[in-house]
């Protein structure tokens, strides 16, 4: 029986929005910049069937891709559902078979994926594209390719066999200089094993280094962040083992008493050389950009001193807090000649933002000065009449100038919520921050989805294009040009029927 009333899936604003769209020459207010030849591609979750407990976590609901391709001022948008074998074992049964948040043994009987949990993925997290391939990625299973011009699902993807994990995570980072992906999985042998599997993948494809390390302890390893000479990865207070998942708890409970760690791998080094470095208990599930300079190494993130997500609970229940889940822009320093296995932070500055953040990808690894984000600013109006109470508002990007605390931002509008903007260079040789941000926005007043383009630098808006329609907030986006992915530019599927003449 499907029945979204109970549990994650959300009402109003946020009903699951079941269909799949097709939508040509959307509509455009402003311009477009003509320099733009590529396409917007978001992915997120959408509950197909209704989750199966009520505590179910958000990040559990179906794989869903959608995208703005954009040529010659034209905007085209398309979206569908990522077809893993938990999709299609649902459809064809009609119901929700699969169990809760990355546990298996809460699955109907029918379905057995204790021993392989990767076909209980749902394509979720983020997309990334990569070798003129595009990919739809979840940190629980290998990634699944997707057709970049129809988002067709063509399959999960193991890098014609030279990928071995079982995982791979959302978080890719592609060096700019040498044009290499370094991504991992955790839990990279099976459910809850310590067992971090790390890879290099060439410009053209494929798999050229392997390094397999332990972690102290099997955490949820989101995201990871690369300077030129280091792989580093954090550790932080999610836990699980086989027993919770034993008893029907969602994959992660949070627990306040674990140290942070954070590993550095010499790129040039081995597994074994990976390096541990312990601080308090912190938690940072997305980072901004990291750079060595010498014997220190910087890296940059959103980072909280708790739980950012209610719906992982504490192993103790203590309450969810609020204060704690706020994150801050901090720089940690760690020092390769000390011999002990601390770090240093700094914060940068106080205000609370939310825990996203994009650099200019060219500058992915290397010293850099802006970070692009997004807060929710106070000083802004809100117009609850008309957009309802209760609901997140984050109105504002914002541009922060490391090396000198400048603040830029650009508000979208007193009904809107943002989303994680991409950031696209001017052309290949612009300056660091000489671009655009493009990213989507809920309109609750109007119960629709518009996509902005600003000027970075100057922080003002250029365009915008409005669907007739909401969609359930992304996770995660990406624009990628014609030139990183083989890109159609026909407007409509060929016409197969028959043609009038006269
Ligand atoms: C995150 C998102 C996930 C997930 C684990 O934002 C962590 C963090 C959308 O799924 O499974
Ligand atoms: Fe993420």
């Amino acid at each position: 029986m499907v029945d979204f009333t109970h549990g994650p899936a959300g009402r109003g604003f946020f009903s699951p929005q079941r269909y799949e769209a097709d939508i040509y020459d959307c509509e455009v207010e402003g311009n477009i910049p003509r320099e733009l030849n590529g396409a917007f591609y978001r992915v997120g979750g959408e509950w197909f069937y209704p989750p199966p407990a009520e505590d179910d976590s958000p990040f559990s609901a179906d794989g869903y891709i959608s995208s703005f391709r954009i040529h010659d001022g034209i905007v085209d948008f398309k979206s569908r559902w990522i077809k893993t074998p938990r999709f299609l074992n649902n459809l064809a049964a009609r119901r929700q078979l699969y169990g809760v948040y990355r546990n298996p043994f809460t699955a109907d009987p029918s379905i057995q994926y204790a021993d392989k949990p990767y076909l209980g993925t749902v394509m979720n997290t983020a997309p990334i594209a990569h070798g003129g391939k595009l990919f739809a990625l979840k940190e629980d299973a290998q990634p699944y390719e997707i057709d970049p011009n129809t988002l067709d699902t063509l399959g999960p993807w193991d890098f014609d066999g030279r990928f071995k994990a079982q995982t791979f995570s959302a978080h890719p980072k592609v060096d700019p200089v040498s044009g290499d992906m370094i991504c991992y999985g955790y839990e990279a042998t099976g459910l809850c094993t310590d067992d971090l599997w790390i890879y290099v993948i060439s410009p053209a494809g494929r798999v050229t280094r392997e390094y397999r390390v332990k972690v102290p302890y099997v955490s949820l390893l989101h995201d990871m962040v690369l300077t030129q000479k280091y792989i580093i990865f954090p550790v932080y207070g999610y836990v699980t083992s086989m027993e919770r998942l034993k008893q029907g708890k969602l994959h992660w409970g949070w627990d306040k008493n674990m140290p942070t760690y954070w590993g550095l791998l010499p790129r040039a080094g081995e597994g074994k050389d990976m390096r541990w470095f312990k601080g308090p208990p912190s938690c940072v599930i997305h980072t901004i950009n990291a750079f060595d300079d010498g014997d220190k190494v910087y890296v940059d993130a959103p980072i909280s001193d708790g739980n950012p997500f209610p719906f992982f609970p504490s192993v103790d229940d203590t309450p969810w807090s609020p204060q704690l889940a706020q994150h801050t822009i901090r720089r940690l320093t760690f020092d390769l000649t000390s011999a002990q296995d601390t770090y240093t932070e700094q914060v940068f500055d106080r205000q609370d933002i939310v825990d996203l953040a994009r650099v200019d990808d060219r500058f992915l690894s290397l010293p850099y000065k802006y970070v692009y984000s997004l807060m929710n600013d106070p000083a802004r109006p809100y117009d609850a009449a008309r957009a309802g109470q209760g609901n997140r508002v984050i109105n504002t990007y914002f541009r922060y100038d490391l090396t000198r605390g400048e603040w830029r931002k650009y508000f979208v509008g007193d009904v809107h919520n943002l989303q994680e903007p991409s950031f696209i260079p001017r052309n290949a040789d612009a300056p660091e921050g000489d671009g655009f941000l493009i990213g989507t926005a809920s309109n609750y007043a109007d119960m629709r989805t518009e996509l902005v383009i600003v000027d970075a630098v100057e922080m003002e808006e250029l365009a915008r294009v409005i669907l007739p329609f909401r969609m359930t907030p992304q996770v995660h986006a990406r624009w990628y040009s014609n030139k990183e992915l083989p890109l159609n530019v026909e407007p409509l599927p060929p016409y197969t029927g028959r043609v009038q003449k006269s």
